[in-house]
């Protein structure tokens, strides 16, 4: 096989170190970066992108990673995938732009028919696209408000939905999300959440500690929206104790308060059904996606029931670029991927192949607390074995040696002491089993 850079990498090839990390290209770029780049951005990894393709993410210097990452989800469908480019690059040759509100065009109206096809719940539904995560959440409680003419919202404990003035008030962690930034909005509500490995309470106790927290607190009749992430992303891939979601959802609706479940992590196939609320047997009123739908492309949208969605008088809701004609194309290609090459089987091919491997490796490093996740979502949480005291130095450490070895993987969890396994579903099972190696090797020599 011939490597020269200017080919994109495919998808069966391995990691490849050929420099010092980072090497001599990326640190010219880091030199720039650190002159003309805000220092609010984090630097997660030293490398710079050059070419990525399915879990293959080349660098600036020749060195090939397996990519953990996904964009932080971003990619349900691998890196540069061939349909969702030529999507763009014909919808990029036809109408750019008109904004949808102006003028409208086929591909919105696609996005919004395919996303009330494959959201949970067998009723009518509508949608509004807008351009990143936050907005969709900050769309997703302007709606509820309009719809309940109540004001209060309640997120949970360990919870992340954005970084825009609402959303970071709605983050659980403070740090780095809100510090220094504030005021804050207010009439934001954080409850306890269900979390199996750190509080063993069965999933009707933890609602019961949500529910309480929340009636007492704030009152059930002044809340407009609960928003809870199915699978909780940033907090750690936390899987919440079977019975909690369904015990929230119908709390909502006795007390007419609109479910918002938070899919922007979760959603799109990562967990092998289209939406995570799936496996818990919800339906939500309204569902926010992102990341995963577009490929990519910066797209994000709110999905729920139309008589909660049409709540707005025409004109509050919207934006110059949301649903723009090339990411909405982008989306409609990522949809039809899924189900022409099966994605929803391939994301739980990888649970099959990662979750044996990494629960073999808590066997033997015993520094590995849980492991836990669904389909193409799995984590390792670290701990000390003598104390249980969460380790984040370890998933730290770990993190580091894997990057050198050519694997890029991210820490999550409020103490950072968790590693999330968030690849492209079209990874191969032989990148998976390199991967395990690589932290096996970790492991060993710390
Ligand atoms: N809701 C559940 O996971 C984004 C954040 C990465 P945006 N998570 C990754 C970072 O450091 O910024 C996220 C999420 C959930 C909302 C969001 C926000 O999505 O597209 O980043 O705005």
């Amino acid at each position: 096989m011939t490597d020269t850079l200017s080919q994109a990498p495919t998808s069966s090839t391995s990691a490849r170190i050929v420099t010092e990390i980072p090497g001599p290209r990326s640190k010219e770029l880091h030199e720039r970066r650190l002159k003309t780049v805000s220092a609010g951005v984090a630097a997660t990894f030293p490398v710079y992108a050059a070419s990525a393709h399915d879990a293959i993410i080349e660098d600036v210097d020749g060195n090939r990673f397996i990519g953990f990452t996904r964009g932080i989800g971003g990619m349900a469908v691998g890196h540069t995938n061939e349909a969702v480019a030529q999507a763009v690059a014909d919808q990029a040759s036809k109408v750019t732009h008109t904004l949808f509100a102006v003028a409208g065009y086929e591909p919105y109206i696609e996005v919004c028919e395919l996303l009330a096809q494959h959201t949970p719940g067998n009723f009518a539904k509508k949608s509004v696209l807008v351009n990143s995560g936050a907005e969709a959440v900050e769309n997703a409680v302007k709606i509820a408000r309009k719809h309940t003419g109540r004001t209060e919202v309640a997120v949970l404990h360990h919870g992340y939905h954005g970084r825009t003035n609402l959303t970071s008030a709605m983050n659980y962690n403070m740090h780095p999300y809100g510090t220094g930034f504030g005021p804050l909005a207010g009439s934001v509500h954080h409850a306890p959440n269900s979390s199996p490995f750190h509080v063993g309470l069965t999933g009707a106790q933890a609602a019961e500690r949500t529910i309480t927290f929340l009636e007492k607190r704030v009152g059930a009749s002044q809340i407009a929206c609960l928003v809870v992430e199915p699978i909780q992303g940033e907090g750690g891939f936390i899987v919440p104790a079977e019975g909690y979601l369904p015990a929230l959802v119908d709390w909502c609706h006795a007390n007419g308060i609109v479910y918002v479940s938070d899919e922007v992590q979760s959603g799109m196939a990562r967990t092998g059904t289209y939406f995570a609320s799936e496996h818990f047997g919800i339906e939500p009123d309204l569902v926010t996606s992102a990341k995963g739908i577009g490929g990519g492309m910066p797209i994000a949208a709110v999905t729920g029931r139309a008589e909660i969605m049409d709540a707005s008088h025409p004109g509050g809701l919207g934006g110059t670029f949301g649903g723009n004609p090339v990411s909405s194309a982008a989306v409609v290609a990522v949809f039809s991927e899924v189900e022409k090459r099966g994605l929803l089987n391939e994301a739980k091919r990888v649970e099959k192949v990662l979750k044996p491997a990494l629960l073999d490796l808590q066997t033997k490093h015993p520094v590995i607390a849980d492991v836990r996740g669904i389909g193409a979502m799995l984590a390792i949480e670290f701990a000390d074995p003598a104390t249980g005291k969460p380790a984040p130095e370890i998933a730290k450490s770990v993190q580091t040696h894997a990057l050198h070895a050519g694997v890029l993987i991210l820490t999550a969890g409020t103490f950072g002491n968790v590693l999330r396994f968030l690849p492209p579903v079209v990874i191969t099972d032989d990148q998976l089993r390199e991967a395990v190696a690589v932290m096996d090797d970790a492991l060993s020599a710390l």
